[in-house]
């Protein structure tokens, strides 16, 4: 609780510090205004009022989302405390496995420390290191793992600066390592974490192919490049089975390498794929991953991306010919206009995140998959998904337009009064008719509630998007931290 109190003063006082700093502001060009032109400084007054009507939102949007991140977690530990999800309408919990991994607190802990919870962070760090054993005879999905457990485990490492939490995490690259011992690299879907046996020989693309970030960083502070070499072999694997015209598939066999299915998109199933490319490639300086993007990116756009009623889709294509073979997208597609406007490309950003938008609006939440051509939900549910309020975020640093920051304060208003219960936040089984289901996903922790604390807080400074870089599942990682010469030695490209 007192950390909570210290990150809301902190809050405060940053707020105060920049209105006042406006204030001196006014006061010095208000007189000259006056004299010059009574107009203008009406026109200033009312500036000047929005700008603190502005501050005085935020402030209070901010305290909001601590406030409900705190409730959320402290029902965690009282109701799933162990176990890797809360149940918030059950008051219970539930398990990913036959065993808990503690998956929650892991993906909750990059959030509650950029928040200043130091007192609960803490307390995730001490039972990893403590009490946390993955020597477990469980089947591990390895693409959710290395997410929500490697990727929460590196994030904590950088952060509390403990070299047990990184230990932890490489015994966990270890448990993961035997799945990418395939005929492609690509790893399997499946590995056991005690015995390292693997299973699964279907997988789709970003289950084959999203792992150099976290193992990138995991080379980098272990100094050992077999992570980061597994992970881009797995990369290079799928975009060296492209299409002559540049496309890939979206489900592959990661023993022949021949592709189980042909439809190219940048949907769930895609997604972190194109993601990790640009990514990887900022935060270690590995060009050859910058090339694949290169590569990629223009077929994207040339073949998948279409007006459809005067707003920009990118449906599923043939990666053959690039003909249109679906208009079914999935709500995960909104993490596009993020990874646009972090490569530079505000146009196409702003446009498909306006989509979304317009999407959201239409039922007060998204559909998990919808078809924008039937103009329907094939799948109605929502599950506290960040990806929509992700790329808010990116567009209102990179623009600086109240839109992006109306946008996340709009959806979070919607989130409270569709998703909220007594305890904590539930996903909704249909966005329709807004029936609750009983679970609130690791991830709302890590992304959905960090989003939004970060939009509504940006003006504060207290944190810099710039100095930072979030995996897919958005644990934030200090680009200063990572030298990219020493990153190529112990990257090994
Ligand atoms: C998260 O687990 C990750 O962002 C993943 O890459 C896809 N989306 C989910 C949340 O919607």
């Amino acid at each position: 609780m007192k950390a909570y109190r210290k990150s809301i003063t902190r809050i405060l006082s940053k707020l105060i510090n920049t209105a006042s700093k406006f204030t001196v502001f006014t006061v010095m060009f208000g007189s000259i205004l006056f004299c010059t032109n009574s107009c203008i400084q009406e026109s200033t007054k009312s500036n000047n009022s929005k700008q603190e009507n502005y501050l005085v939102e935020a402030q209070q949007l901010a305290e909001e989302v601590v406030a409900e991140t705190m409730r959320s977690w402290q029902s965690y530990k009282q109701y799933a405390w162990g176990h890797d999800v809360l149940a918030p309408l059950s008051k219970s919990h539930k398990d990913w496995y036959a065993k808990p991994l503690y998956i929650s607190p892991i993906d909750a802990y990059s959030t509650l420390a950029v928040m200043g919870l130091d007192e609960e962070a803490k307390m995730i760090e001490n039972y990893v290191v403590d009490s946390l054993d993955f020597n477990v005879d469980i089947d591990a999905k390895i693409f959710e793992v290395n997410i929500r457990i490697l990727g929460g485990l590196l994030s904590m490492y950088e952060i509390s600066g403990n070299a047990k939490v990184l230990d932890k995490a490489r015994d966990f690259a270890d448990r993961m390592l035997p799945a990418f011992n395939t005929q492609t690299g690509i790893p399997t879907y499946w590995v056991n974490l005690k015995t390292g046996e693997t299973k699964g020989d279907t997988v789709n693309v970003a289950e084959a192919a999203s792992y150099t970030f976290e193992m990138g960083i995991l080379s980098y502070y272990t100094k050992d490049p077999t992570y980061y070499q597994a992970a881009k072999k797995a990369t290079m694997a799928v975009f060296n089975r492209r299409s002559d015209i540049g496309l890939i598939g979206d489900v592959i066999d990661v023993q022949s390498g021949q592709w189980v299915s042909k439809q190219s998109h940048i949907c769930a199933g895609v997604d972190s794929y194109y993601e990790y490319l640009y990514k990887s490639y900022l935060m270690f300086g590995d060009n050859d991953l910058k090339e694949v993007w290169d590569q990629s990116i223009g077929p994207i756009h040339q073949y998948m991306a279409e007006d459809y009623k005067g707003q920009l889709w990118y449906g599923r294509v043939d990666m053959e010919t690039g003909a249109h073979v679906s208009s079914v997208v999935t709500l995960y597609d909104a993490f596009f206009p993020a990874l646009l406007a972090l490569s530079g490309d505000l146009e196409h950003a702003k446009k498909y995140q306006n989509t979304w938008s317009a999407l959201w609006n239409k039922y007060g939440l998204e559909p998990m998959v919808y078809d924008y051509k039937k103009e329907q939900p094939n799948y109605p549910a929502y599950d506290l998904n960040p990806e929509i309020i992700e790329s808010a975020y990116y567009l209102y640093h990179f623009t600086g337009d109240s839109i992006y920051f109306n946008m996340n304060a709009s959806f979070w208003e919607d989130i409270k009064k569709y998703c909220k219960t007594d305890v904590a936040f539930t996903s909704v089984a249909d966005v329709q008719t807004m029936e609750k289901k009983d679970y609130m996903p690791t991830f709302f922790f890590a992304e959905t509630l960090k989003y939004l604390y970060l939009t509504f807080s940006m003006h504060t400074g207290e944190f810099s998007f710039d100095n930072h870089l979030f995996t897919t599942e958005a644990h934030q990682f200090n680009r200063n931290h990572i030298n990219q010469e020493a990153a190529a030695e112990y990257l090994g490209f």
